[in-house]
């Protein structure tokens, strides 16, 4: 009997091992989709705070933009167009890695030469990272002026995947009711020290009166909701709550948390916080979600805000109440789900923060060393310069590059001799934070007693006069950008250039004017394949593509490259 039972378990056993594979299997297969978004960039007009109308940078003609989301192993396509007429642009996607496309990080001056207006750029990349992101110009300090989204990875094998209902994003925001071009030359040449332009208001999905329908749990059991939370700001940090509602926090930066309880977030510009928010049983009021600034950055008593409301249909509106911003959840203390232990160092790199005036403008620093764009992506400098792509000297002195060894554990130090509090992100990678000491702490002097699994994320904050220590892994071989979030400061010189294993990429040579050529052999290819597909069409289709390729030729020869400036109402068409 022994054997024949033995026999029967493991063949039970093993054919529910190959369903499980084949299942799992043919479910990838249905999953793994190519998601395609067609953004045609350009100016449309908006009053998000109800302050004042201005020419805002919308998505095929709307503003606040379309949310991109897709599911994890899906390849996304974004199609850009620059209809802007007076401004460069470019894409990135805060927080995903670009494995194997780091030519799709969408950095201008770093990864990619900037889309000029009337040129076009497709942005192809897969996505193996679950998770809470955005994506936003990284051209010229341009996101501010509207060109912020979110961008969402669901995952069906999410650890919590079973216990929410419903998810919601909710945007956290600055606003200005003046244009970049206007307010960075004034804020460039400033005299005396060098103070960041205070936002006019603060927004909760790009509204000032954002209500979150939430319906109440009647008479089904509790609702839980998971509130996708991303400070798309310029500069501020900003504490949240739900009042009367608790938060267990379960994603940062698209990494898993062990499920840790909070009262307050805080999010930087350029944060994002997953936390699943139990619904209470058909209450007589709405709550209110209320946000707080962070006010290291600005002089003065500004005190601006906004509210949102979970909005239960009820008759009237709980009065919000302060922040007790004492109580905000330190992520320090997060655990990641996967306990990913303590990576040893392998180099240190220090990053000291100054600011001076070079040539007359204001300028942040690193190292006193300000970056400034370099007038070939430092990428395309590194797939171009052969075996010296590994030293330094190779590239523009002023690009801040440090040229990372194949899989070294390299530790960042970030000393911080600012009153600010500053969001430092790292581009194509997760990070480990271990240290950041208190305000005014000084320079880091190993005083850090690293937890054995440190929380990961992108982005993290370092207290005023304070210091900041993280880790990674250099094993995304590409060239990412490590700057502060704050624009201000990024803009002005606040940003060094990780080259990382640059003898490992594989992207051939790279230059601006392939990347012209690239896009219109796209379109020629696709306009083949159509041929084929359907031959009543071929003399149709060949003059539309004949007059396309001419407009774009003709429209590419006539317009500037990568000009800046102003622009009115009446040229955004209001
Ligand atoms: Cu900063």
């Amino acid at each position: 009997m022994m054997p024949l039972m033995s026999f029967s378990l493991f063949s039970l056993f093993s054919f529910s091992l190959f369903s499980l594979f084949s299942f799992s299997f043919l479910l990838s297969l249905a999953r793994a989709d190519t998601v395609t978004y067609d953004f045609n960039i350009s100016w449309v007009s908006a009053n998000p705070d109800g302050g004042t109308r201005r020419p805002t940078i919308g998505i095929n003609g709307q503003w606040p933009l379309p949310l991109i989301q897709a599911t994890l192993g899906d390849t996304v396509e974004v199609n850009v167009l620059n209809q802007l007429g007076n401004q460069s642009t470019s894409l990135h996607f805060h927080g995903l890695f670009m494995r194997d496309t780091p030519h799709m990080d969408g950095t201008s001056a770093i990864s990619q030469c900037a889309i000029a207006p009337g040129e076009s750029f497709q942005y192809k990349f897969k996505v193996d990272q679950p998770g809470t992101y955005w994506y936003h110009s990284h051209t010229q300090a341009q996101y501010p002026d509207g060109l912020r989204g979110p961008l969402i990875v669901h995952d069906p094998n999410a650890p919590f995947a079973g216990e929410y209902e419903r998810d919601v994003v909710i945007t956290v925001s600055d606003w200005y009711h003046r244009q970049m071009a206007e307010l960075l030359p004034a804020y460039m040449s400033q005299s005396h020290m060098l103070m960041d332009p205070v936002p006019d208001a603060v927004l909760l999905n790009d509204t000032h009166d954002l209500r979150v329908p939430v319906g109440g749990s009647g008479g089904n059991g509790r609702k839980t909701y998971l509130f996708r939370l991303i400070n798309v700001g310029a500069l501020l940090g900003q504490y949240l709550a739900i009042q009367g509602h608790e938060m267990t926090v379960v994603e940062v930066d698209g990494v898993y948390t062990r499920p840790t309880r909070a009262n307050v977030l805080f999010l930087a510009a350029g944060q994002r916080c997953s936390v699943l928010v139990e619904m209470k049983d058909m209450p007589d009021r709405n709550y209110p979600i209320v946000t707080e600034i962070d006010t290291s950055m600005i002089m003065g008593s500004v005190r601006i805000s906004a509210t949102g409301w979970l909005d239960y249909g009820a008759q009237h509106d709980e009065q919000p109440r302060g922040l007790n911003i004492a109580d905000a959840l330190d992520d320090l203390a997060l655990v990641p789900l996967d306990e990913q232990p303590l990576l040893e160092a392998d180099r240190r790199i220090v990053l000291n923060m100054n600011v001076q005036t070079i040539d007359g403008a204001k300028h942040w620093l690193f190292n006193d060393s300000p970056f400034i764009p370099p007038t070939e992506p430092v990428l395309y400098t590194a797939l171009s310069a052969g075996d010296k792509a590994v030293q330094p000297t190779s590239y523009e002195a002023t690009s801040n590059v440090f040229v990372l060894a194949a899989n070294e554990v390299v530790e960042i130090v970030v000393n911080n001799n600012h009153m600010g509090r500053h969001p430092f992100h790292l581009h194509g990678h997760h990070f480990q934070l271990l240290h950041r000491s208190d305000d005014w702490a000084g320079a880091y002097h190993d005083e850090m007693k690293a937890v054995s699994s440190p929380i990961r994320r992108d982005t993290a904050i370092v207290n005023p006069g304070g210091n900041l220590v993280i880790r990674f892994k250099a094993d995304n071989p590409g060239v990412w950008l490590f700057h502060c979030h704050m624009e201000w400061h990024a803009h002005s010189g606040l940003m060094a250039t990780m080259v990382e294993d640059p003898l490992s990429l594989s992207l051939g040579e790279l230059s601006c004017k392939d990347e012209v050529n690239e896009v219109d052999e796209d379109e020629e290819v696709d306009e083949e394949d159509k041929q084929k597909e359907n031959n009543s069409l071929p003399v149709l289709i060949s003059g539309i593509f004949f007059l396309l390729v001419l407009t774009t030729v003709v429209g590419w020869s006539a317009i500037p490259k990568h000009r800046y400036t102003y622009i009115t109402d009446d040229e955004a068409g209001h």
